[in-house]
């Protein structure tokens, strides 16, 4: 584009709003936030599915490294805007907030992070092109730079460049991330297919098809029966109680509500929640209605039937909740998400309808299904007596907790202000020892664990609770757990989780982090978790002749004078996997003396854990995040099954990459 109007300034002035900020409209630069743009171009189409006008989306990693979506829908209009006097398709994705809905939060029903769409891609982008198929003609419009647009309007229209049948209609858009803004720009295939896997399992019918020019691997993501399916997938390493998912599905008013949910062997609860296709991890609302109704009719069915034989009695809703998988997903035309992440819904009436639909409906499929309603009675029985047997064991266990200070471990530190003190749960004593010495005795707190800890995702309730290590965690830690949990009332700012760089440490991180997510998950939210990486290797080395050292290069002492007289200079590097090593082996201009491989962290002197683990300036640390709950559960079930072979895979994936996200 030659010159600019002055109405073109404004919308590159708001294109350059989203370069400034990216964060503020992908949430980050990072690998999120890159593959937040995939997202948002997908629910676009996704959109159009649910207008009724498309069944097939075609996505394409692309070998030049661009995403290529194509869907089926009706094409992005390409007639004049009434407002803006361009082509509808160049307002669509050059004009922030536009995102092609122009306000209308109804009609926008698949959600995203922000619901920025289209615009903000092409403004993070390199390059960008779309093509709409429409009446019969294909339009082709292109963006560079962050969207400027480089394509020439044809008195005042979009180019064509084709022809195609006249019910050939669709939009594709073709975009690559621009490096400038992003750490880096390389899309990863196990993201984008547990994502497509998802919407395939929120949106029954619509086909998906996934291609990868690299590795020419096609995949086609297509759930007949949607969040049903989506159920069994989830427990698929749990032992069900009874054969198929329950599925329900009705509407109450303009709500529209879904719910698929068994029941299996486990301990544990999970409910995951959607409204228009967006993940409120936090509930809400809809969870209140469904665990409200589920409650009652179970109550009046164990009455009934004569499982509870006194009248007062009445199971508890976690009683009646104990091993369930449930997955509501409601339509509403107006959500309201509430807290901090917008994460939790509050629309009252989505209580009202859930309770609704779903006491009406289960209870239609109950009377038919006598058998499971039987199993689930039974299971709701055996949760109600262990409880009632627990409650006991559980309180002394409790009491038990408040005064073991004495037989803990611990190594406190001297501050009591929460906000500068963190704590290390080292594996071993030998390490937990080193730790000890070479820490800073005001801020850091040490916790030494014996060996392996408890698999809470095995062990019944009364058992983790003794369990020493548990103790020793929670007693430390300060903020209970469960119900009883309390943030505020945590002592350290950090728990820093340090494991040898090993199969075994990354087992062991996993399985504190399990356990962290099932009893006190909010330290994971609030991003107080972390995992210390220590280095495997120790790498000394000099410069060749003519090479000069850069900032990575840490110069260390030479003993002996004739090799300080010559200026000959040593020097010293951490690396952390052997990935980093090949990477160090390229690098011209150093000669590598000697290699160190760390066996553990109990091989490194005080000195060598201080700078590489303990040091605020120079250790690095991982922040433990969940991308969101379904990957979360999808990786502690992988992690904690008795299936071994996914479990080893994963694992060895975090000994080599240090993966942050679990
Ligand atoms: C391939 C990747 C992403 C899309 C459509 C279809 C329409 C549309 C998109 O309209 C402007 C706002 C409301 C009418 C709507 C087509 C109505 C009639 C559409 C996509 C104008 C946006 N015909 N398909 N936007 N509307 N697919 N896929 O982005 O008033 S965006």
């Amino acid at each position: 584009m030659a010159e600019y109007t002055g109405k073109e300034i404004v919308i590159l002035e708001g294109l350059e709003a989203v370069r400034m900020r990216p964060g503020m409209y992908i949430g980050s630069t990072g690998s999120r936030g890159l593959h937040h743009l995939i997202w948002e171009i997908l629910d676009n189409a996704i959109d159009e599915h649910l207008a009724g006008y498309c069944d097939e989306i075609h996505i394409t990693m692309q070998k030049d490294g661009g995403i290529c979506i194509e869907d089926n829908g009706r094409g992005v209009p390409v007639d004049l805007h009434p407002t803006q006097k361009i082509p509808t398709v160049r307002v669509v994705y050059t004009v922030l907030h536009a995102g092609g809905k122009f306000g209308n939060a109804a009609y926008k029903v698949s959600g995203g992070l922000h619901g920025v769409g289209s615009s903000v891609v092409n403004a993070l982008s390199r390059k960008m092109s779309v093509e709409v198929k429409r009446d019969g003609l294909i339009y082709h419009d292109e963006y560079a730079d962050g969207g400027k647009p480089v394509s020439p309007l044809v008195k005042g229209e979009l180019e064509v460049i084709g022809k195609c049948r006249k019910a050939d209609t669709g939009t594709k858009v073709t975009f690559y991330p621009d490096p400038e803004i992003f750490e880096s720009v390389i899309f990863k295939p196990d993201i984008v297919k547990k994502k497509l896997k998802e919407i395939a399992y929120l949106n029954k019918n619509l086909k998906l098809v996934y291609y990868n020019e690299a590795d020419e691997e096609e995949r086609t993501y297509l759930e007949e029966h949607g969040i049903q399916s989506f159920v069994t997938y989830l427990n698929r390493e749990a032992t069900p109680i009874h054969d198929t998912p329950i599925y329900i599905e009705g509407k109450s008013g303009d709500i529209e509500i879904e719910v698929a949910f068994q029941y299996t062997t486990n301990f544990t609860e999970q409910i995951n929640a959607y409204c228009n296709r967006i993940n409120v991890a936090d509930g809400g609302t809809l969870v209140t209605g469904f665990k409200t109704a589920l409650t009652r009719v179970m109550n009046q069915y164990a009455r009934e039937l004569g499982v509870l034989k006194d009248k007062d009695e009445n199971f508890d809703g976690k009683d009646i909740r104990n091993g369930i998988m449930a997955i509501i997903s409601i339509k509403h035309p107006d959500p309201q998400f509430e807290g901090q992440t917008k994460t939790k819904l509050g629309n009252t009436d989505a209580k009202v309808a859930v309770d609704e639909v779903f006491s009406a409906e289960v209870q239609h499929y109950l009377d038919k299904n006598v058998d499971i309603l039987k199993k689930i009675l039974d299971n709701s029985m055996k949760s109600y007596n262990a409880r009632k047997a627990s409650d006991k064991a559980r309180n002394a266990a409790l009491k038990q907790l408040n005064d073991m200070d004495t037989k803990s471990k611990l190594a406190a530190c001297t501050s009591k202000k929460p906000e500068e003190c963190e704590i290390y749960i080292v594996e071993g004593d030998s390490a937990g020892g080193t730790v000890k010495t070479a820490r800073n005795r005001k801020t850091q707190a040490v916790l030494p664990l014996r060996g392996k800890i408890l698999n809470v995702e095995k062990a019944a309730l009364e058992k983790i609770l003794v369990n020493n290590e548990i103790k020793s965690m929670i007693t430390a830690f300060g903020c209970g757990i469960g119900d009883a949990f309390d943030l505020s009332k945590l002592r350290y700012d950090k728990i820093i989780i340090l494991t040898d760089a090993d199969v075994d440490g990354a087992h062991i991180s996993t399985l504190l982090l399990t356990f962290f997510y099932r009893f006190m998950p909010e330290l994971i939210y609030s991003g107080k978790v972390y995992r210390g990486l220590p280095p495997l290797y120790k790498v000394d080395y000099e410069k060749t002749a003519g090479a000069k050292p850069t900032a990575d290069d840490l110069a260390v002492e030479v003993a002996g004078s004739k090799a300080k007289k010559k200026g000959k200079k040593k020097y010293s590097r951490y690396v952390f996997n052997d990935f980093e090593l090949e990477k160090f082996r390229k690098i011209k201009g150093n000669k590598i003396l000697s290699i160190q491989r760390y066996k553990g962290l109990g091989e490194m002197d005080a000195e060598q854990l201080w700078e590489t683990t303990l040091d605020p300036d120079s250790r690095i640390l991982a922040q433990v995040s969940i991308s969101d709950t379904v990957e979360a559960d999808d990786i502690t079930t992988t992690l904690m099954s008795s299936n071994v072979p996914p479990r080893r895979e994963f694992i060895m994936e975090e000994a080599r990459y240090a993966t942050v996200d679990i």
